[in-house]
């Protein structure tokens, strides 16, 4: 059993203060914090073998190859791929979706065909879509959501019953960053691929708080960002059944992701060189399998249990502040977001920005705003909400500082 107290002690910035208060960091969803040994895997790259990638015969270039591929190897058994050659290293999980809306899009959807989505989508899993379909002149479609933030299954088989063989390809977040909401996947791709359509998962926000396994979910594209699960930024993930990677055409063209050149044609690499067109992020890379390492170390069900306990908490803790309206499922059907405003009557009390200005001042540090999924801030009818997100090194004391914190701000606005 993981001890709180050895694990904080991992991340140096828990060490600090703001505004001469502990910084109690609770905007997990927006971006993790990096225990020592990230940090010390990218700086010990950068010391020891720094060199570029599958191309030089000397030491450190070899050296350097080998813990870059052994990410992709920690990577793939952290999700169950069938293979590390399913792996491809994108900049984070928009770029992964971007390289599959645009690559398989462009190839497998036309006119008049469908890409269900849902209306919990961050905007990363929607605007691409978007892009493909004004191109190729496709529809998209959406589940919708129940008053609890569930999805609306039934919304699904009537899009499939409306649409057969005409949907391409079903889009939907492992987990909302916003509801908490932790989707059915597997359910989604069993009815999806009864209709002939494929199933991409946004997993920017599961994979780091759940166990994902691509092979009992049965999804067949899967995008998530390191900087989310306790690595670095600019490195992400797409995972791709082996066989779609393979008949799917480029995305970007250059070194390292072809076989041979001419000047008027080419032959190209293997996936996933194929699709890693470039020197790509080495050190990051290797700082996103010693996050791996670390999870690993946990264990994910660890993580999903506590996760949800600091969740179930603050949902329980927050019900004791006048007006405060939470969304989303109960705490039994979603990951650590709660995401709440003060509102009475319709009209809100304190703006979540002020709201998460006022609880930076007691080192609380909470994201504000619409979150990047616009389309659902319309959906509850505001502009935007407050949002506390919870990560591996969270405790109920810091639950209890984002309430009290919360009670002071009612108090500074001469709320009852
Ligand atoms: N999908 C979901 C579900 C996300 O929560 C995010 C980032 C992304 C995609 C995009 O990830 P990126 O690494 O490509 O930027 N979500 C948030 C958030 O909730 N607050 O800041 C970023």
């Amino acid at each position: 059993m993981p001890n709180i107290h050895q694990i904080r002690a991992d991340f140096p910035v828990l060490q600090r203060q703001v505004h001469g208060k502990p910084l109690v960091y609770l905007d997990n969803a927006a971006t993790s914090q990096k225990p020592e040994a990230v940090i010390r895997a990218m700086d010990d790259y950068y010391r020891r073998y720094n060199a570029n990638i599958h191309r030089g015969v000397h030491t450190l270039a070899e050296e350097a190859t080998e813990a870059y591929e052994n990410a992709r190897r920690e990577v793939a058994r952290f999700i169950n791929a069938y293979s590390s050659r399913e792996i491809v290293f994108v900049r984070n999980t928009t770029e992964a979706i971007n390289l599959v809306a645009y690559s398989w899009g462009r190839a497998n959807v036309g006119a008049d065909d469908v890409i269900v989505l849902t209306e919990m989508e961050h905007h990363s899993n929607l605007v691409p879509w978007q892009l493909l379909a004004q191109s190729a002149g496709a529809r998209l479609e959406f589940i919708g959501l129940d008053p609890q933030g569930r999805l609306r299954l039934e919304d699904l088989d009537q899009l499939l019953g409306r649409f057969g063989r005409q949907v391409k390809l079903v889009g939907v977040s492992g987990m909302s960053n916003v509801l908490g909401t932790i989707n059915s996947v597997a359910e989604i791709a069993e009815r999806a691929h009864a209709a002939g359509a494929l199933v991409l998962v946004d997993g920017a926000q599961s994979v780091p708080h759940l166990p994902v396994d691509v092979r009992a979910s049965g999804v067949d594209f899967l995008a998530f960002s390191g900087h989310k699960m306790l690595g670095p930024t600019g490195v992400g993930v797409l995972w791709a059944r082996r066989a779609i990677l393979e008949a799917m055409p480029p995305f970007l063209g250059g070194g390292d992701m072809i076989k041979s050149v001419h000047l008027r044609h080419s032959e190209w690499n293997d996936v996933p060189q194929k699709f890693e067109a470039g020197t790509p992020n080495v050190a990051h890379a290797i700082g996103l399998g010693a996050a791996v390492d670390y999870l690993n170390g946990l264990g994910m069900d660890w993580v999903y249990v506590h996760e949800q306990s600091l969740a179930a908490y603050a949902m329980d803790g927050l019900s004791a502040v006048p007006d405060l309206h939470i969304y989303g499922p109960p705490p039994a059907e979603r990951g650590g977001v709660v995401t709440f405003n003060l509102i009475k009557n319709g009209e809100l009390q304190i703006h979540p920005h002020d709201l998460a200005s006022i609880l930076d001042r007691e080192g609380v540090a909470i994201r504000a705003g619409h979150h990047c999924a616009q389309p659902l801030m319309e959906h509850y009818g505001v502009a935007a909400t407050a949002r506390a997100s919870f990560y591996v090194y969270n405790t109920p004391e810091e639950v209890d500082k984002l309430v009290e914190a919360l009670l002071k701000a009612r108090r500074l606005f001469g709320l009852a």
